[in-house]
């Protein structure tokens, strides 16, 4: 049996990942319906060997679609998310317009799959360097109990889009010929101000809150609590661009209940864990890196250290390609998820 599945999005640098997972992940699909905005409507696009055009996405394009995947950006999903379940469809938003309210789930699968169960037409995919995080840590909050992470994130430029990809190839012939960078995207297209990219590192994701963090900090603070169903967790972040095209790499701090706890009870957990691969073998340099990363589905850990200082302080290294875990792969694992506990 087959879906009638719609992908809102399907010309960006996620949605071509939403289309790539489905194909791999070789999901159940009645019909495909492609859809983007007005802009971008009309092109075509090979899936399965056959040739879909994408269409202008408006409410009347979700009618008898039961999954619409959603990745064009918070205000198309604030227009249409509704008017698609409406028409009877269950939309997995990959946008941060819907995550924090409170009748919308929150998913990363290995985490906390039961909460799809409340869902009422909307569940959302978690920011991309939240994902990653949240999915190594799960494992050691459930079998040691943990109470602070502190989070400094080394973020890949496709995660702003297709056009910050686009900018920091350029950036980079430029600075090599010697020629004026122009930044114009990075670190926020709308913002009053734009920094070269190239050869420097940007500590600045999404535009400045009230209390001095960026958005992308405090996304990855609140959606960490919400994900882990724990308010009383102390969560920090710092989040900075670096110039590389894919996944995320995190330095992240954690202390735990106990502090009789060892790095090999860390790594033990950590290497049975579900979507999670340990690469930890300083011996050997063995860790994982952002290009070792890209193109595959898992979270990889390395790094795994005791802090010096506090014996309930660990440190880890976590990478994960942005746009696969991060995004379209999580969004298809919710919709697997929905299909085989019969939540359509
Ligand atoms: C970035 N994490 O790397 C962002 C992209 O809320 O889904 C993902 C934005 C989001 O710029």
């Amino acid at each position: 049996q087959g879906y009638r599945v719609a992908v809102v999005g399907a010309t960006g640098a996620v949605g071509e990942k939403m289309l790539e997972t489905l194909e791999k992940k070789d999901f159940p699909i009645e019909s495909l319906t492609l859809l983007s905005s007005s802009r971008s409507a009309g092109k075509s696009i090979t899936f399965k060997g056959e040739e879909l055009i994408v269409k202008e996405a408006t409410p009347e394009s979700f009618e008898g679609i039961q999954i619409a995947l959603f990745s064009a950006g918070g205000s198309v999903s604030k227009s249409l998310a509704h008017e698609a379940v409406k028409r009877g469809a269950v939309v997995i938003d990959n946008t941060s317009a819907f995550r924090m309210d409170k009748d919308v789930p929150l998913v990363v699968p290995e985490v906390n799959e039961a909460d799809i169960a409340n869902h009422q037409g909307i569940i959302a995919n978690p920011n991309c360097s939240t994902i990653q995080m949240v999915a190594a840590l799960k494992p050691i909050q459930d079998a040691f109990g943990m109470t602070r992470v502190i989070v400094s994130t080394y973020q890949a430029v496709s995660g702003a889009g297709t056009i910050a990809s686009e900018e920091l190839r350029q950036q980079s012939q430029a600075f090599l010929s010697g020629e004026e960078l122009n930044p114009e995207i990075l670190p926020v297209k709308g913002d009053e101000k734009h920094y070269p990219i190239a050869f420097n590192a940007l500590p600045q994701i999404d535009t400045f809150q009230d209390n001095g963090y960026t958005f992308e900090e405090m996304k990855m603070i609140n959606e960490t609590k919400k994900i882990l169903h724990s308010d009383a967790l102390h969560v920090a972040a710092t989040c900075v661009r670096l110039p590389f095209f894919t996944s995320h790499a995190e330095s992240v701090y954690i202390e735990v209940e106990n502090e009789d706890l060892q790095v090999s009870d860390v790594q033990q957990v950590l290497s049975q864990a579900e979507g999670i691969v340990l690469e930890d073998d300083p011996s050997n340099q063995q860790y994982p890196t952002p290009l070792s990363a890209a193109g595959r589905s898992e979270v990889f850990v390395g790094r795994v250290r005791k802090d010096p200082d506090n014996p309930k302080g660990f440190h880890l290294w976590v990478v994960s390609d942005n746009l696969l875990k991060g995004a379209a792969w999580n969004s298809v694992q919710i919709a697997e998820s929905l299909i085989k506990n019969k939540l359509l």
